[in-house]
């Protein structure tokens, strides 16, 4: 059984300098070009871009963001800053961000020498900090402040395994049956969103663009813009999606997290169906806010917010560069690693660890596939990695159970001395040997249930190099509005037709292989995470110069008011018969 054609070395020389973590930090300098935000900028997140560890094994013991969950990415910064505290002579690491979101926001408040505030988890942290909580980053050439949020282990309990990922989480995933509502927890997510509106506001200037950053936050930006000057911008992207109106109205303190997002100028989802969601429900369970579907806006009171949906992407010339780059020594070493034979045609799945993700019915089709192909034992393996994340909640310890006995099941149905059909594992992988699985898979299959966007669809068609990767894409995800046509598409609850569709990826001609990955790389790279953030930039210029007209016209109306009224007084001084109870506003209604 072979799909492969002959590939390409994995040498190709990188044209690209690149951290030796992969992390897709361009030290080159070309990140300079980047997206520019306008103003200053904010952001708010409730991962840190940079975390101070004591380099002790205690310290990553006592951590509760172990090195080896997905949640936790990132890379350890060579440099060793030393400690502050005088009393502690223990060397200082820093982590850095390997991916995503946070290592792509930061060069560009490098770019902006901005602001960004964050939870700070790291046992050092509060070490290397000023009066303020403040520290100057990247650590070895600072231009942009890190200001940190300390917060006590009963408010990360309630904050964070709390509210955002027993409550939030399953509920914008349509999982309303593991919601898990605990007394303290709503009120400590409104205690923890203040301690941030509270950071900004000491921040904050006129001119300032705040942008916050997904669920941790639905009510920090009606708190911000209570404290900030009315032409801050105020923004927020929802990474996660939005539920139907039927869902929505089991969430605890629905209508209190509706009037918080609306705190937010601009309000951004990955895809159009989660931004419509969220319209409706303000529709339906705010009635007092006035809808406009066409502009996708929504006014309550004097405050406006749009609603906008831009598809986040990934640094896709990254993981091109480092699929490229990994050696086939560098390879042999990972499928030696885990005992996967270099000749058979390999199956990928990447995921944290999340009951969102889709692992156990993904499995149920390889396992009905298994069946339906004997041919294929021997020559088939399907490799998982599946790092351990939210392991505080019990739903998450479950699921983790749950798979790890079913790979155990269809191993012991179909494995040989020789052979064994799934090669799993929780291990947190380098980028590099990331890139490395990326490329060396013959087809991959992302089949969560829901999710916003999902990164990993992406990171592999940048990755598959060679163009002949197959990806199998659930309906179910945001990446599936942009890559639907050329995936070949799944409904993970259906494990006949994931199994089918894997049949058929298998048996695809080379030429449909290619043309099919080509049109997925063009849209990735077209899509990449710099064209999402120029997007955002763009949405918070044009939401800021609305706010900024609207205001002047207030302004002017004001002003008109003011002088009307002066020259009313004036007129009323110099006419003793005027009445003293004249209403100006009667006179401006009948003029
Ligand atoms: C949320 C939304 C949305 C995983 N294992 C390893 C590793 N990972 C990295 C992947 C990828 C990231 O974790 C997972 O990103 P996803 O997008 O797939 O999913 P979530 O974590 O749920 O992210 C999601 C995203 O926010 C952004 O808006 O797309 O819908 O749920 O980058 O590569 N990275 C490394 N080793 C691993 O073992 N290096």
């Amino acid at each position: 059984m072979r799909v492969t054609d002959e590939r390409l070395s994995l040498t190709a020389p990188s044209n690209r300098q690149l951290r030796a973590d992969g992390g897709g930090r361009r030290t080159d300098g070309t990140g300079s070009d980047g997206p520019t935000c306008p103003n200053s900028l904010i952001v708010v997140s409730n991962r840190q871009p940079y975390r101070h560890e004591y380099d002790t094994a205690a310290s990553t013991a006592g951590s509760d963001r172990p090195a080896t969950t997905a949640d936790a990415a990132t890379g350890t910064d060579e440099t060793v800053p030393e400690s502050t505290d005088e009393t502690d002579t223990r060397p200082i690491t820093v982590d850095e961000p390997t991916g995503g979101l946070t290592a792509g926001l930061d060069p560009v408040l490098q770019q902006a020498a901005g602001t960004w505030i964050a939870w700070g988890d790291g046992d050092a942290d509060f070490d290397v900090t000023d009066e303020h909580d403040c520290v100057a980053v990247p650590p070895n050439d600072p231009s942009y402040t890190l200001q940190r949020i300390a917060l006590s282990d009963e408010a990360i309990d309630s904050y964070y395994y709390g509210f955002s990922n027993r409550v939030l989480w399953p509920l914008c995933h349509g999982f309303t049956d593991l919601v898990e509502t605990r007394s303290n927890d709503f009120e400590w997510y409104r205690t923890v969103n203040e301690r941030f509106a509270e950071a900004v506001r000491e921040h904050a200037t006129a001119d300032s663009v705040v942008w916050l950053q997904d669920y941790h936050f639905a009510l920090a930006s009606q708190m911000i813009r209570d404290r900030v000057p009315q032409s801050t911008t105020v923004a927020q992207f929802w990474h996660i999606p939005w539920p139907t109106s039927t869902t929505f109205q089991h969430c605890p303190a629905g209508r209190t997290l509706l009037e918080g997002l609306l705190g937010n100028d601009l309000l951004g989802f990955h895809v159009d169906r989660y931004a419509e969601r969220f319209l409706d429900c303000v529709h339906r369970y705010l009635p007092a806010a006035d809808v406009d579907w066409d502009r996708r806006t929504v006014t309550s009171g004097e405050q406006t917010t749009r609603v906008v949906a831009t598809p986040m992407g990934i640094d896709a010339e990254s993981y091109d560069q480092d699929a490229r780059s990994v050696s086939a020594s560098q390879r042999s070493s990972l499928f030696d690693r885990y005992d996967i034979a270099r000749e058979n045609v390999i199956g990928l799945g990447v995921d944290r660890l999340d009951y969102t993700k889709g692992i156990p019915e993904r499995l149920a089709a390889v396992e009905r596939f298994l069946e339906w192909n004997p041919s294929s034992h021997g020559e088939f393996t399907f490799v998982q990695t599946a790092t351990p994340s939210r392991t505080d909640i019990p739903a998450y310890e479950r699921y983790g159970e749950f798979v790890r006995s079913e790979v155990e099941r269809i191993n012991q149905r179909f494995g040989t001395q020789a052979w064994n059909p799934i090669v799993y594992t929780e291990d947190y992988l380098s980028a590099a040997e990331l890139c490395a699985l990326y490329r060396r898979a013959d087809l991959m299959i992302v089949s969560p249930l829901v999710d916003g966007m999902n990164l990993v669809a992406q990171e592999y068609v940048a990755s598959s190099v060679d163009g002949d990767g197959m990806l199998l894409l659930s309906q179910g995800t945001g990446a599936h509005e942009t890559l639907g046509s050329h995936a070949l598409t799944i409904d993970p609850t259906d494990t006949d037709g994931v199994a089918r569709q894997l049949e058929r990826a298998l048996s695809l001609s080379p030429a449909e292989r290619h043309l099919r990955m080509n049109t997925l790389r063009k849209r990735v790279f077209d899509g990449n995470l710099e064209w999402w953030m120029t997007a955002q930039f763009d949405w918070i210029r044009r939401v800021r110069n609305e706010t900024l007209r609207d205001d002047a016209t207030r302004v002017a109306d004001s002003d008109a008011e003011r002088e009307f009224d002066s020259n009313s007084e004036a007129d009323s001084d110099s006419d003793p018969d005027s009445d003293s109870d004249f209403d100006p506003y009667e006179r401006t209604s009948s003029v």
